[in-house]
């Protein structure tokens, strides 16, 4: 089937916010259980939803804490975030991307973004690049988090296109899965060792133009 539609992620594929997500994940465990978060449990928390997160984060420090207070938890390490990433600039969108979102225009094929963030609108409209994309799903409006396709198959739903026909842009494990859930194509953005059961894995938007995406097609168990 002709591809349709590319489908990006937004934490760690357009801009790298996974840094601003770990600075306040890590100040709660400092303030709050006087424990330190390291960066390489961080990778637990990529593309999954925010009270999902602080779950595996009280599981990894062995904490109980009362279904009530994680509420305040989740609030406290948003106000944080927020306050990060409110001072993002367009020159914090990773390299070659702008290029890529160019060409895929330039292809006439559909630009979609899924993210589990509820923070996407505010990021997105800090880069300025909310005008590109023909829909934007986000942690507003899906309620099951990736593994779960939910988030993607609302993109094909809403451009009204078959999910066979769509290639999806992940950092995180979770979402490359969810993406082969749903039955489209997954590229990785990040670690070949990491994100190894994607179609293609890119280090970086530099090293991939739209044709490469096109030609997933001729090889891919998805035919
Ligand atoms: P928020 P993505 C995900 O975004 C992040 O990767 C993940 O670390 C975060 O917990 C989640 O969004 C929820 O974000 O707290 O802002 O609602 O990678 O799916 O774009
Ligand atoms: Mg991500």
């Amino acid at each position: 089937m002709k591809i349709t539609t590319c489908i990006f992620d937004l934490d760690g594929v357009i801009v790298d916010t996974a840094k601003y997500h770990y600075l306040a994940w890590k100040r709660l465990a400092k303030e709050k259980f006087k424990k330190d978060f390291s960066i390489r449990d961080n990778e637990q928390l990529k593309g999954v939803s925010r009270v999902e997160s602080l779950n595996i984060l009280l599981r990894i420090f062995e904490e109980n804490v009362p279904e009530n207070e994680k509420q305040i938890l989740t609030d406290l390490k948003n106000k944080w975030y927020v306050e990060y990433i409110s001072k993002i600039t367009p020159e914090e969108i990773l390299p070659g991307v702008l290029k890529f979102l160019e060409d895929v225009k330039r292809n006439k094929l559909y630009m979609a973004l899924a993210s589990a963030s509820k923070n996407a609108r505010l990021l997105l409209d800090r880069i300025g690049l909310t005008h590109l994309f023909d829909c934007i799903v986000d942690g507003t409006v899906v309620t099951r988090a990736k593994p779960h396709p939910e988030v993607f198959l609302k993109c094909a739903e809403l451009l009204e296109v078959e999910p066979q026909s769509c290639v999806v842009f992940e950092d995180a494990i979770a979402g490359v899965e969810a993406a082969h859930a749903g039955k489209m194509y997954a590229i990785g953005v990040g670690d070949k060792h990491i994100l190894h059961k994607a179609e293609m894995v890119i280090s970086s938007f530099e090293n991939i133009i739209v044709n490469d995406v096109l030609n997933l097609t001729k090889t891919n168990k998805n035919e």
